[in-house]
């Protein structure tokens, strides 16, 4: 076992005094929701408001043999309703979106009395386009309000959102269309990130004319640059002249708390990305629910979580959780290092942030410009500090919580996956002292395991693989159209328990330290990636026989791409062909899997089954040759030899 990181940050005092949850509280709550499950989450139901309140609370069977899971089935409700109507009598003129654009010179604070407005004219047009309940929309949108209102005005209808992230290709496009047999696509005409404009509607002219995708019909699209775009007739409509003229009222349609509000595809260790689906009432209830305590919200807070719309996390924690707690959200257009590297701390000061929430690959890169960095702002506002999409190194924990937080703001490490909905491991601000680089204690509800290879239950502090022994209200029901792929995906590996794909340590306090996946599936800077995806992207290229991909250390990244690539005959390794096979990807799949190193490999260490032994390759590409450990197992062991003299990371 690695030496765990000692430093200990107790509970600051004056902060327990004001949290929702303290110590005590933690304690008797967290037993009684693994007790009485059912008695809890009746409780927590109640934080929404419902057309029908729900008898049926829990109904979970995570039997491999029948995966089925159901929460508050019988109640009745709509999410759009609990993020924006039930606000208007009493903050109808509070800030529920602050936007900051790309430029520093724009943003705008919009209440909710006009996001609701907005919400309903966009659900209008949509009903008036022929959208309705069960129909699928694809979102392919910058960071823009607009983004928040098309995933409300869905809600608003019933029918289910699909945000692609605006990073991937049209080929990604396309592939979850196509999956998801979506009828309307929402988009804009370019993004703005970083000064530079990123062509959407470029991409989804080019993604609708793959095989398939014709079953999209419209394209809705947002005007946000001006940029020059090409028209489709008749199937292409400006966004603003289908919503301008609408009615500002849209009743809400009464849904089940069992029908999909979401499907938002994610990267498994086999296969095409899956499109997880998720449905009302337990997934809000679950958000409303970690979004206050998590981050102990309070009214009046201004809250900025940093991640993208396209991502679980801006699903839940810019949009659908602060926005049901009657939160006011800030949402970023651009990156955190644009105009000046400093630019994240000085959006915190212009809008007086108290919550700030981003990933550890901004607080890296932020760190590796030095202290200095934060100069040009002071960050007295904020209060806590939160972090989230992978795992966090106690080295940026500590800079993160000196330098941002100004060794002031409790950092609350946040672990949890698309698959989950909402922050299943986490510390309480009020309630749990820190350690860095632990996510710490399960939150309510949330029954974690660690098992050994062969499923045995680990009691104490150990180190294996986590698994969630029962259902939580925010966790996915299913796979889109593919309910045998969640089986076995999540259930099967240890029949009856939830599979994270995460390794895992708890220590002698119980507390959880996430060790990183111990699957095919990678984390580069935050993002997931499955190592199948783009090896079956290689191949597709007239140049590649074989391709493997595994992830190394990297510094700022967290870890970076090492492909290994086998070239056809008639092909040979050149500086030209490795640019082509980066273009490639990053038209295939988008620039966030562009490969950091190609090593050309004359063979791949293989099994005799004619198994790739990733596990070889991945020491190569750590630079770890020393403890490279059984190669007996390998048809020819002489391959790992040459793979090495060729090495490329050194
Ligand atoms: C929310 C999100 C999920 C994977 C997960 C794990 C890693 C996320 C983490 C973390 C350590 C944390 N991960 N948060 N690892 N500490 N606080 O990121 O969802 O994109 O589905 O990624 O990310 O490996 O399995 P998603």
């Amino acid at each position: 076992m690695t030496e765990l990181h000692k430093n200990t940050y107790p509970v600051p005092e004056a902060l327990a005094k004001n949290a929702w949850i303290d110590k005590a509280k933690y304690e008797a709550l967290y037993r009684q929701s693994i007790e009485d499950p059912e008695g809890y989450w009746a409780e927590q139901a109640k934080r929404l408001d419902w057309i029908k309140a729900p008898t049926k609370i829990k109904h979970s069977s995570l039997d491999p043999r029948n995966v089925d899971i159901r929460w508050f089935e019988d109640g009745t409700l709509n999410a759009s309703a609990n993020c924006l109507d039930r606000h208007l009598e009493t903050r109808g003129d509070q800030t529920a979106i602050i936007w900051e654009g790309d430029d520093p010179s724009e943003s705008q604070n919009i209440t909710y009395r006009e996001l609701h407005a907005r919400t309903c004219q966009l659900a209008n047009a949509l009903k008036a386009l022929g959208i309705g309940k069960g129909d699928v929309v694809t979102l392919y949108m910058p960071m823009i309000p607009e983004a928040a209102v098309a995933m409300l005005a869905c809600a608003r209808i019933g029918a289910v959102h699909s945000v692609v992230f605006g990073g991937f290709s049209p080929d990604a496009v396309a592939q979850r269309v196509i999956g998801a047999q979506s009828k309307l696509i929402i988009t804009a005409d370019e993004s703005v990130r970083g000064g530079k404009q990123v062509p959407l509607k470029d991409n989804v002219d080019a993604a609708l004319t793959r095989q398939g995708a014709e079953v999209c019909e419209k394209v809705l699209v947002v005007k946000r640059t001006g940029g020059e775009i090409d028209w489709h007739e008749g199937r292409d409509l400006w966004y603003h002249e289908q919503v301008d003229g609408q009615p500002t009222e849209c009743a809400a349609e009464e849904m089940g708390a069992e029908d999909p509000l979401f499907i938002l595809y994610t990267s498994g260790s086999t296969g095409a990305p899956k499109g997880m689906k998720h449905t009302t009432g337990g997934y809000l209830t679950y958000v409303s629910l970690t979004h206050q305590y998590v981050f102990d919200y309070h009214d009046g807070d201004i809250y900025w979580c940093t991640a993208d719309v396209g991502w679980v996390t801006g699903h839940s924690y810019i949009v659908y959780g602060p926005l049901a707690n009657g939160g006011t959200t800030l949402m970023f257009e651009g990156v955190p290092n644009y105009p000046t590297p400093g630019r994240m701390g000085e959006i915190v000061d212009k809008h007086q942030v108290n919550i700030l929430y981003t990933a550890p690959t901004a607080i890296r890169a932020l760190r590796a410009h030095g202290d200095d960095v934060m100069a040009s702002s002071t960050r007295e506002s904020l209060r806590l500090l939160g972090s989230v999409g992978e795992p966090i190194n106690p080295e940026a924990w500590e800079w993160y919580y000196r330098v941002i937080g100004n060794s002031r703001c409790p950092v609350v490490d946040t672990w949890w996956q698309t698959e989950n909905g909402g922050i299943l491991i986490a510390p309480l601000p009020g309630a749990t002292d820190l350690k860095p680089g632990s996510a710490t204690l399960p939150l309510f509800g949330v029954r974690p395991g660690i098992v050994d290879n062969d499923g045995n239950l680990l009691e104490g502090a150990a180190e294996g693989n986590l698994v969630i022994l029962d259902s939580w209200p925010g966790i996915a029901r299913s796979i889109w159209g593919d309910h045998e792929r969640f089986t076995q995906t999540y259930f099967s590996t240890y029949p009856g328990m939830y599979f994270t794909g995460d390794g895992c340590r708890r220590d002698e306090d119980g507390y959880y330290w996430i060790t990183g996946r111990v699957d095919d599936v990678l984390n580069v800077s935050g993002h997931r990636m499955g190592t199948a995806e783009i090896e079956s992207a290689l191949v597709a290229h007239d140049a590649v026989a074989e391709a493997a991909v595994v992830g190394f250390p990297h510094d700022i990244k967290g870890q970076g791409i090492y492909i290994y690539v086998t070239l056809t005959e008639g092909h040979e390794p050149s500086e030209e062909l490795q640019k082509e096979l980066v273009k490639w990807i990053r038209t295939e799949i988008g620039p966030i899997a562009s490969p950091d190193v190609i090593q050309w490999a004359a063979d791949l260490p293989k099994t005799r089954s004619g198994k790739i032994m990733r596990r070889i390759l991945r020491k190569i590409a750590a630079n770890e040759t020393d403890g490279l450990g059984d190669t007996s197992t390998l048809a020819d062991p002489s391959v790992v030899d040459e793979l090495i003299e060729h090495r490329a990371n050194r």
